[in-house]
């Protein structure tokens, strides 16, 4: 009668898998349910616990919803290009594809242990020449609408992985991969035109349920910005410098114009009396990258020796070049208004430029001005503008920007402009292990993608894949491979050897699931109809600004090409926190992680307490949306739970399956079940998990026994947390196939809670807590709250009785 989980899991896996009742149907007449994980790359390392996170709650709502009588599509697949994988391969000297079906093998037996609902007969993989086929037609359809161009660009270069990367993939300077700084190296590369939708992107994140953080940063990636240009004159000279701001109010307080060092302008601006001081900036900045300017503490410059005029007071002021100004932002030139902005103050302190002040606080400020009034720091908000003749009193920024650019616009020195920070993607890689770029170079006909019916367009399967250091792609070393014949003229040509990034097949991947072997096109529209867009997404928030937006990407431009009918792929989004554990190497509890040595190997785990006892234990472990800290003890007790409900449901006395079960079971049953839906419906899956806990508690000590009614319901609710666990109580105890239960709802009358649980509090610590009818008054809960915390009060005068009806009574002595 013990619990003999290694048993039970392999009975249930085996019978899931021979018949799997819970498969997609393509039955489009039924609601539907679009369940989607982030599907993973198949690494050598295999799975760990903090795939199972984000597994298990993804599972436990597709299984709510199976049971809720919906069509539910709940596929899994395998991101198995790129740099990752390719690395992996290098490293034990084989060759990527037999590595990658290696690792992919090793991987399905690890996600079997799941028990997820999984529909394997939908699985893609993107390195599957029937997968990338589609990948690179959407290539070509990008191609054909000028959305991919060909650009020799200065590219964030990783010296150890030997490829070019996308700034997503280079944020903080480092390359995502390997963590080796990048370098700025100038390669031909093949660019998608993103940007071409910054404002859809931005738009279109109202449309969804994600959440808040990710929005943010995908708007300040996007970093949509409405400010103007504005023009000033050079003394003695015909050039116009045209500055981007977002703070026109304060035009009056520029005390001087800025330039990035390497602007095409600087040339004319520097004066032989600045000659060499300024050769020598510019050779030091050279260098830096785009975020080594952002994140530069140290603002730096040197003086041009020309003087730019104020449009708006025709005042003269210095023209610097400095560090803290990006070329490839608004116009690579910046008004520096010191009393306004920290990073021109920094500036103004270290050069002795004048600080003028034109935006006066509304409000005393504390640590602006020293005795004398001089400004001992910027004052970067809003307030009245003053010393702007013309203008003082309106209030800034907004309504003073207005009016000063309205007003500069009318002499025509200035343009209400928006900027972006988000650039166009770098989309090609000089490595091997991914899809190949579809086009040809022909000497007479330039540039040419292939023809439809040529694709897909396969890697040649070669020995020797290794980077080159070059910066050309191993590909191009493979003369076999790279000579064609044009099809156009026939013409000598040669194949593009650049390959797509890692992205490039993850960006469409959840289209395919829903006609996973449909030959003829990308998708079967009407199964592209039914099942899109996923209704619900989970996985990590390290693709916020990669994958998220990528995909926000393609979606766009399939709609545009009327490929789909929707806008946003991902209605609704979770992104489970990391697991974390107390590493090895440094002492910190961090993400887990083989190179900190703090890996929990699920298997492991699975072999020696179940599958079922990790599921929950990784539901109950904290809110699914916070990192936690994996601990052994409380994997243990949550084992024991489920041996306790094991004995319990095993044990005759408990239960009067004969018999219909009293009103107080049946009560208590359904304040269970409200509290346990509710809680699951809005993600708090560890309080559901304690819900169940709690009613075990109760059962017991108030001897309450289950009916076959309530027992069949609570076995259902729990399946989708425990499914193996559930399926086999349900058959053994009640004669009952999981297959055919149905998601049982709780009734509201019988949930009503008459008796309530009231926490008492001493000083705002709490103390006890004490069962009370529902229905009792606030002078009878404190009296009983009184004597539960006697032992507390311990005769002190307590200062004020703090109660809030339903819950709590606080005792401040
Ligand atoms: C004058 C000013 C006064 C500014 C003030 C700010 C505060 P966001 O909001 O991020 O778009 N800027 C413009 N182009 C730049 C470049 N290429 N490199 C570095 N900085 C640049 O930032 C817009 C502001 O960033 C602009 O507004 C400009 O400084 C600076 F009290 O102009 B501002
Ligand atoms: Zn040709």
């Amino acid at each position: 009668m013990s619990y003999n989980f290694k048993e039970i899991e392999a009975k249930w896996q085996q019978r899931w898998e021979e018949n799997p009742y819970f498969k997609a149907q393509d039955d489009f007449s039924k609601k539907k349910f679009y369940c989607l994980d982030m599907f993973p790359y198949p690494s050598a390392s295999g799975l760990h616990v903090g795939h199972w996170k984000g597994y298990v709650f993804s599972d436990v709502f597709a299984r709510q919803k199976l049971l809720q009588g919906y069509n539910v599509l709940h596929p899994m697949g395998w991101d198995a290009f790129g740099l990752p994988a390719e690395n992996d391969a290098i490293k034990k000297g084989v060759h990527p594809k037999g590595n990658t079906a290696k690792n992919i093998a090793a991987f399905k037996v690890q996600l079997r242990k799941i028990g997820a609902i999984y529909d394997w007969s939908r699985e893609v993989d993107t390195t599957d020449p029937e997968y990338y086929k589609w990948t690179q037609w959407i290539f070509l359809k990008m191609f054909e609408k000028g959305l991919a161009y060909e650009e020799t660009v200065p590219v964030n270069w990783c010296p150890k992985c030997l490829t070019g990367l996308a700034n997503e993939e280079a944020c903080g300077g480092t390359c995502d991969r390997c963590g080796t700084a990048v370098e700025q190296k100038p390669l031909r590369q093949w660019v998608l035109k993103i940007t071409e939708y910054s404002d859809e992107l931005d738009d279109d994140l109202d449309l969804l349920e994600w959440p808040e953080k990710v929005k943010l940063m995908q708007r300040n990636w996007i970093g949509r910005s409405h400010g103007a240009q504005i023009t000033f004159g050079v003394e003695d000279s015909d050039i116009k410098l045209t500055v981007f701001t977002t703070r026109a109010d304060t035009i009056n307080g520029v005390s001087f114009v800025v330039l990035a060092p390497d602007h095409e302008l600087v040339a004319q601006l520097i004066t032989s009396a600045q000659s060499s001081a300024c050769q020598n900036f510019i050779a030091h900045t050279k260098n830096m990258t785009d975020m080594e300017k952002m994140l530069c503490k140290d603002r730096s410059g040197v003086f041009t020796g020309s003087y730019a005029i104020n449009p708006f007071s025709g005042a003269k002021v210095p023209v610097f070049l400095a560090n803290y100004v990006l070329k490839h932002y608004g116009t690579g030139m910046v008004m520096g208004v010191p009393a306004h902005d920290e990073r021109d103050f920094d500036f103004a302190k270290k050069y002795e430029l004048p600080v003028n002040l034109v935006v006066q606080p509304n409000t005393p400020q504390k640590d602006l001005f020293d005795e004398s009034g001089k400004m001992l720091r910027a004052f970067t908000e809003g307030g009245l503008l003053v010393n702007t003749p013309g203008f003082d009193g309106l209030s800034a920024p907004e309504e003073a920007a207005k009016k000063l650019v309205a007003f500069l616009r009318g002499k025509g020195l200035a343009m209400p402009v928006v900027t972006y920070k988000i650039r166009d993607w770098v989309f090609s890689r000089q490595r091997y292990w991914g899809e190949p770029i579809p086009l040809i170079h022909c000497q007479n006909c330039g540039t040419l993608a292939l023809r439809e019916e040529d694709l897909p367009l396969k890697l040649p399967e070669v020995e020797s894949y290794q980077p080159s250091h070059t910066g050309e792609s191993p590909l191009a070393t493979i003369p076999e491979w790279v000579n064609v014949s044009c099809h156009k003229c026939g013409g000598a040509a040669k194949r593009e050897t650049n390959t797509m990034p890692q992205w490039a097949g993850s960006c469409w991947y959840f289209l395919r699931y829903a006609s996973p072997n449909f030959k003829d096109k990308i998708v079967d529209q009407k199964a592209l109809e039914y099942w899109l867009p996923v209704d619900f997404y989970v996985g990590g928030i390290e693709h916020a600004v990669l994958h998220l937006l990528y995909a926000r990407f393609y979606i766009k431009f399939l709609h545009e090409i009327g490929v789909v009918k929707f806008k946003e792929p991902f209605l609704r989004l979770f992104n489970q926190g990391m697991v974390c554990m107390k590493s090895t190497i440094s002492g910190r509890v961090e993400k887990m992680s083989k190179s900190k040595g703090n890996v929990v190997d699920p298997d492991k785990i699975v072999e020696d307490l179940g599958s079922d006892s990790l599921r929950l234990y990784m539901l109950f472990m904290g809110p699914a949306e916070q990192d936690t800290e994996w601990q052994t003890e409380s994997i243990l007790g949550v084992h024991n739970f489920l041996k306790r409900v094991w004995e319990f449901v095993n044990n005759p006395a408990n239960l009067c399956l004969g018999q219909q079960a009293d009103e107080k079971t049946v009560r208590r049953f359904h304040i269970f079940l409200k509290d346990f839906s509710e809680r699951v419906e809005s993600f708090k899956v560890n309080t559901a998990v304690a819900s169940c806990m709690e009613l075990f508690n109760d059962l017991s000590a108030q001897k309450l026994k289950l009916d076959k009614t309530l027992l069949a319901q609570f076995l259902t609710v729990f399946s989708i947390m425990v499914p193996h666990f559930s399926s086999e109580l349900l058959e053994k105890v009640l004669g009952l196939s999981l297959a055919n239960m149905h998601w049982p709802n709780f009734d509201p009358a019988l949930a009503k809670k008459d008796q309530l649980e009231i926490p008492i509090q001493i000083n705002g610590k709490l103390r006890a807590t004490i069962s009370v009818a529902a229905n009792l008054g606030q002078q009878e809960v404190i009296a009983l709250a009184r004597q539960a915390a006697a032992k507390w009060l311990d005769g002190q005068a307590v200062k004020k009785e703090v109660f809030i009806a339903g819950r709590l009574v606080n005792f401040v002595v």
